[in-house]
């Protein structure tokens, strides 16, 4: 039997709301891999749509347990990033990578900070500067069409968009040193929508978009990452995954949107979960 692979996820817990933590353990474990968690926050809810959250730092919390790891000789595959809060849980990410970091490890950074065209308004203007620094050290990012433009620090426009005009966006992102992009979130005719996907070891871009539903639900984001990182060290190529992720992410949004449930409180992906296996072996 192949060994184990044990991923590291590095994120806050939005306690309710479907996204970050909630969403990465259980959609990262269903697909076999071991999940060891460092929770960087615990919030009452994530802070898309909801007012009044509670929000409990962990920053000073963070080194100590990863220096205890250390002290343990623990190894992870990958080391996968998504929301932080502040600048200084970004240099913090920043050190575990390096010292985590051996040939084998893949980096997996999602720079979650903004959408629609707007950073997030709980972060600082400047904040795309220290999320640029992480993904400059990550093997894979999965920004949205807003963050890729934040990151490369050109105009944003709402879609659809041409397919050169996603090429050069890939192609940008990779140059900042990711050999793996996925970029969400992309119409090319404004019926589809899906995302982009560019592998610099073999040159291969790849889209894969279904019909879009509206409106818009909290964690997809993270839903589509955490399956997309599953699915890449379950052996598949990069545009196998991104594949595997949209069909993975839709079907957890058309359930959601049949229930009719308010569309903060996240998507039901835990339905899918019995066959994401299949789902992963069957690409
Ligand atoms: O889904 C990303 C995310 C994670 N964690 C928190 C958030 C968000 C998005 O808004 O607010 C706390």
């Amino acid at each position: 039997m192949q060994r184990q692979k044990r991923v590291l996820a590095i994120h806050d817990i939005s306690c309710f709301g479907r996204c970050s933590l909630t969403v990465a353990l259980p959609i990262i474990s269903a697909a076999g891999i071991e999940t060891t968690v460092l929770p960087t926050a615990v919030l009452s809810t994530h802070t898309g749509g909801f007012t009044g959250f509670t929000y409990r730092d962990l920053t000073q919390d963070i080194m100590p347990v990863v220096n205890h790891w250390h002290s343990l000789g623990l190894e992870f595959d990958a080391i996968y990033t998504g929301f932080l809060g502040s600048f200084e849980q970004v240099d913090i990410v920043s050190e575990i990578f390096d010292m985590l970091k051996k040939k084998d490890v893949l980096i997996a950074v999602d720079p979650v900070m903004a959408d629609y065209g707007k950073l997030y308004s709980i972060f600082p203007s400047n904040f795309p500067e220290g999320m640029r620094k992480l993904c400059c050290k990550a093997d894979l990012i999965v920004p949205n069409l807003t963050e890729a433009a934040f990151l490369l620090d050109e105009p944003y426009h709402d879609g659809p968009h041409t397919r050169e005009e996603i090429k050069h966006i890939l192609c940008a992102l990779s140059a900042l040193g990711p050999k793996y992009v996925v970029v969400t979130g992309v119409s090319y005719d404004g019926i589809q929508l899906g995302s982009a996907s560019y592998d610099a070891n073999s040159g291969e871009f790849s889209y894969t978009g279904e019909t879009r539903i509206d409106p818009m639900y909290h964690g997809t984001g993270d839903v589509f990452a955490s399956a997309l990182l599953a699915a890449l060290l379950g052996g598949r190529t990069l545009a196998q995954a991104n594949a595997i992720a949209v069909r993975f992410t839709v079907a957890s949004i058309a359930r959601t949107k049949e229930s009719g449930i308010d569309n903060r409180f996240g998507v039901n992906f835990e339905a899918g979960l019995a066959s994401l296996n299949s789902l992963i072996s069957g690409y």
